[in-house]
């Protein structure tokens, strides 16, 4: 099988950059929705929020989004307007202990920053394409309407930026990514997040909230082999790859590795997780719990599953889903295709600490 080159990369972005251009020349652009927004009594007020994602890292030298922080439940009921800006940033972090990998990013995690509005929001987005960077980048918001997601009129090459703007008409969880022609090479490489879009009506309180995004990594190497790691199209197009984690480090959130996530017993918590792929659909299952509550493609306009075991997040797609904690116990969140768990880095681990609670278990009876 022919390998793409990166000048055959580029020249393929370039193209699409012109087209894209054109496209967006076409489009005529961006609605005035603040000034729309005005002048709806229900959303008579309306303020300028800017959405911060500075310093979100799990661990220094990796690209490990921190899954605590994610911003917070939006209790207001008026709708705003926001501004945001993302920043494509390909960095090489490391991907396990003495293993690095050439990422490609948004703001330097994986995922990319979440970002949360409500229904009814506006949102001016600013896409920069930095300077140090060598590939054209856009991205497509699966969460607005508009040529692509956006994705036309946000292509950016090294050095460029641009701004769009849209409002958040439905409600959900949505991912967004980009969408340049070898996108299924860029998503692989990091470049994908959520955007939560609340209803109006919000979402049921819980205690806890985590972030998380499960994507496959491509690699000429086998998994563990120490070093810097090769992209692999051969492998990507057979869709085997070698590393399939969570927040873009293998086996982040365990133990054995930067240390478990931590909840009480008693609390309820919520998963927001996005599959960024490009191909493999997770499904999504936490070893010693079960999804009590769970908007399935994070459609929240509709009722949630109860008691769900194990739900698929398609590639392209979300998932919020919530847990109740009775017992003390180790949680280990999952794809129950556990090849991935047991051979290529895929684990994340909830210590729940409190009071044992012997009438729901016991471990010796
Ligand atoms: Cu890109």
């Amino acid at each position: 099988m022919k390998k793409r080159s990166n000048t055959e990369n580029f020249n393929m972005e370039r193209r699409h950059f012109l087209y894209g251009a054109g496209a967006a020349f076409l489009a005529g652009n961006i609605l005035p929705s603040v000034v729309e927004a005005k002048g709806n009594r229900k959303s008579s007020l309306v303020t300028a929020s800017k959405q911060d994602f500075k310093g979100a890292l799990l661990k220094k030298n990796t690209v490990s989004a921190d899954a605590t922080r994610l911003p917070p439940p939006i209790t207001r009921s008026h709708s705003i307007h926001h501004e945001i800006e993302l920043e494509a940033l390909q960095v090489e972090a490391n991907l396990d202990n003495g293993t690095k990998f050439s990422f490609m990013t948004w703001n330097g995690q994986v995922p990319g920053p979440m970002i949360r509005v409500r229904q009814g929001d506006t949102v001016k987005l600013t896409i920069k394409n930095a300077k140090t960077n060598t590939r054209p980048h856009n991205v497509d918001m699966h969460a607005i309407y508009g040529t692509g997601g956006g994705s036309a009129s946000t292509f950016v090459v090294p050095g460029e930026s641009k701004t769009e703007q849209f409002k958040c008409m439905y409600p959900g969880a949505y991912i967004y990514h980009c969408a340049v022609p070898n996108l299924d090479e860029h998503i692989s490489s990091g470049m994908f997040g959520m955007i939560l879009v609340e209803p109006y009506k919000g979402l049921p309180r819980v205690d806890r909230e985590f972030y998380f995004g499960q994507h496959e990594i491509y690699t000429k190497e086998a998994f563990g082999t120490h070093g810097h790691l090769t992209f692999d199209y051969d492998a990507m197009t057979r869709e085997q790859p070698s590393y399939v984690v969570f927040n873009g480090a293998v086996n982040g959130y365990t133990a054995g590795r930067f240390g478990t996530l931590h909840a009480r017993v008693g609390e309820t918590i919520r998963v927001y997780m996005v599959c960024g792929g490009p191909n493999l659909t997770s499904s999504f299952h936490a070893i010693g719990n079960v999804w009590k509550r769970v908007w399935p493609q994070g459609a929240l306009a509709n009722p949630p599953l109860k008691y769900v075991q194990t739900q698929p997040v398609a590639p392209g797609s979300c998932i919020v889903a919530d847990m109740e904690l009775p017992v003390p116990e180790t949680i280990k969140l999952v794809d129950h295709a556990l090849s991935r768990v047991a051979l290529k880095g895929l684990l994340a681990e909830i210590e729940v600490k409190g009071k044992e609670n012997p009438s729901i278990f016991k471990a010796k009876a």
